[in-house]
Order: structure tokens, then C-alpha cells, then sequence
């Protein structure tokens, strides 16, 4: 038995989510074209029993928020996450983004990573939006570094190369037991991935500041005999904003109350009855007791 930790890191927007979620071949964690829409450590099992001679594998992927440049108390805590969490894996995945130029932001990352003897690996993800140009330019960048022990150009969002990589990230794990059972892919409570759906379903829906000050809390969950009632707040920063999240008419909220509502149905199995209710809660996002209380600072 061989098991392990992969830390899953990068800047924000380059597709740690959507490969953790291709591994997988489920969806765990919310995705979007939006930067910092991962805010905590996300938990990804994957289990395999079909290694060498049959040998079971567990690999336990630690998806992490994107590393940049804090705007708030809120940035600062959740880049926090993603460093604690690479700091104590067995390897470390760094994603880049293929369709974007190496930059200063990239190099940064670079040498925090340099700080760190964890053994590393890079992918190169968009593969399916660059040229092998592109690709042999980037390529080169990483190599010269001589950080990485192998580079692999991947596609997170078509699948492409991915069963590649998780190959070679196993040979990272070392003798050791199972750390959870084999049939879960997360351990994250239901009710977490529920508020994160919604949080999904504001972030593709609404634009410029007002996705990234909202917070979802769900108030009440309730398993009924034919359906499951769930009533959710979701938190945003100001009066304005609670103007657009509900939006003409209550429409946009609708939207998203039934975007969400049919995405927690998958995930449960069941019918839902969702309801929503937008709050102010006036820069949240700079009070450090609220940050803490809403679980984004690491103990
Ligand atoms: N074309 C293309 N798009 C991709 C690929 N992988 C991810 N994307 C897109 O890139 C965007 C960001 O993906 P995420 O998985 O949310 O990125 P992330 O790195 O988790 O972002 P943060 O959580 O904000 O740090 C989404 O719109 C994805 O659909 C890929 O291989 N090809
Ligand atoms: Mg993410």
C-alpha cells in the first residue's frame, strides 16, 4: 500500500480546480474564469488499486488558492493556505497557465518555491490553447530553472496528459497506510461543497468586485422524506452590491437559486428546495475576526 500528499499550487486562474477535478472525474471544486475563486484547501482522494501488481494507491490532492499580490486581509489568508499547504506534502504540482507569458508574477513564485526542498513537478496547462511554440518557450523557462523534476504539458480542461501525470506524481507516495476509505473523493462536508455551488453560480453570474465580497452560508439543512430543504445567506459587502446580486425584479438571484439548485440535486441525489437571502456585511473582507470565523484563516 503507497499513499501520499500533492499539493496542488499555482497563480490564480491557471486551472488547479479543473484538474483536480479531471483527476478525479468528478467535480469537487468550484471552477471559474474569475480569479481566486478557490478559498480554502480543497481534498481530493483518489484511490486506485490497479498499481504495480495490483498494489493500492492513494493519492490525497490538496487543491489550494491561487498565490498572488493581496488586496485584503482575506488575500493575505488565503495565500497563507496555499503556502502552509505546499510547505508539507510530498510533492508539490505547480500549475502554470500555457495561453498566458511567463512574468514577474511567475518568477515570484518561482523563488518562494526555490525556498522549499519538496521534490516538484510542473504542468503547463491550456495546452489545448498554445501553439508547440509556445509550448518549447515555456518549456525551456522551467527547465532552465532546474527546480522541477519533470515537465509535462497538459490540457486539465479536455483531460489531455492528465492520467500521465497522476502516474508520475504516484511515485511520489511512500509506504504507508490508507488515510481514508476507498469509495470517497473528499472528505469535505456536504454542506461546505453546497455554499461553495452557490459561490460557483455568483462568480459565473456577476462581475468585477462583487463575486469576489460575497460569502455563502447556509443557514439550515433539513433531509425530508422527499426532499432536502436547504436556506442559504449569501454575505456581500455593500447595499450596491445586494442591489445587483438580487437585480431587477429578484431575477438574477433567481438565476442563480436555480443554476445552484440544479447542481446540489446531482450532488445529493435528491430533490432540493433552495432558498436564498442576500445580507450586507460592510467589507468583510478586511475584519480579520470575520475572515477567522468563516473558516478562510489556517489554524
Ligand atoms: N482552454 C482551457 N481552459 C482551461 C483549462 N483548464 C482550466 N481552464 C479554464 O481556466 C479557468 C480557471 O480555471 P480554475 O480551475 O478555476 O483555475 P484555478 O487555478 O483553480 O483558479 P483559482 O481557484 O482562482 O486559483 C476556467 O475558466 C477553466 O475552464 C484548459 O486546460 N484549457
Ligand atoms: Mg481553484
Amino acid at each position: 500500500m503507497k499513499s501520499g500528499f500533492v499539493g496542488i499550487i499555482g497563480r490564480p486562474n491557471v486551472g488547479k480546480s479543473t484538474l483536480l477535478n479531471s483527476i478525479l472525474g468528478e467535480k469537487i471544486a468550484i471552477t471559474s474564469s474569475k480569479p481566486q475563486t478557490t478559498r480554502n484547501r480543497i481534498k481530493g482522494i483518489y484511490t486506485s488499486s490497479d498499481g504495480e501488481n495490483g498494489e493500492k494507491l492513494q493519492i490525497v490532492f490538496l487543491d489550494t488558492p491561487g498565490i498572488h499580490i493581496p488586496r485584503n486581509k482575506l488575500g493575505s489568508a488565503i495565500n497563507e493556505v496555499a503556502v502552509n499547504t505546499y510547505k508539507g506534502v510530498d510533492v508539490i504540482l505547480l500549475i502554470t497557465d500555457g495561453a498566458k507569458r511567463f512574468d514577474r508574477g511567475d518568477q515570484a513564485l518561482l523563488d518562494m518555491l526555490a525556498e522549499t526542498d519538496v521534490p516538484k513537478i510542473v504542468a503547463i496547462n491550456k495546452m489545448d490553447m498554445m501553439g508547440p511554440e509556445e509550448y518549447l518557450d515555456l518549456y525551456n523557462k522551467y527547465e532552465k530553472t532546474a527546480m522541477f523534476e519533470d515537465i509535462y504539458g497538459v490540457s486539465a480542461l479536455k483531460g489531455e496528459n492528465v492520467p500521465m501525470l497522476v502516474e508520475r506524481l504516484s511515485g511520489y507516495m511512500k509506504e504507508g497506510p490508507m488515510f481514508y476509505p476507498e469509495d470517497i473523493s473528499t472528505d469535505d462536508p456536504v454542506r461546505f461543497i453546497v455554499s461553495e455551488i452557490i459561490r460557483e453560480k455568483l462568480l459565473i453570474t456577476l462581475n468585477e468586485e462583487v463575486p469576489h465580497g460575497v460569502y455563502v452560508e447556509i443557514e439550515s439543512y433539513e433531509d425530508k422524506e422527499n426532499i432536502t430543504d436547504i436556506g442559504a445567506v449569501i454575505y456581500c459587502e455593500k447595499k450596491s452590491h445586494k442591489a445587483i446580486i438580487i437585480g431587477k425584479g429578484g431575477r438574477k438571484l433567481k438565476g442563480v437559486g436555480k443554476a445552484a439548485r440544479l447542481d446540489i440535486e446531482e450532488l445529493l441525489g435528491r430533490k432540493v428546495f433552495l432558498s436564498l437571502w442576500v445580507k450586507i456585511k460592510e467589507n468583510w473582507r478586511d475584519s480579520e475576526t470575520t475572515i477567522k470565523s468563516w473558516g478562510y484563516k489556517d489554524e
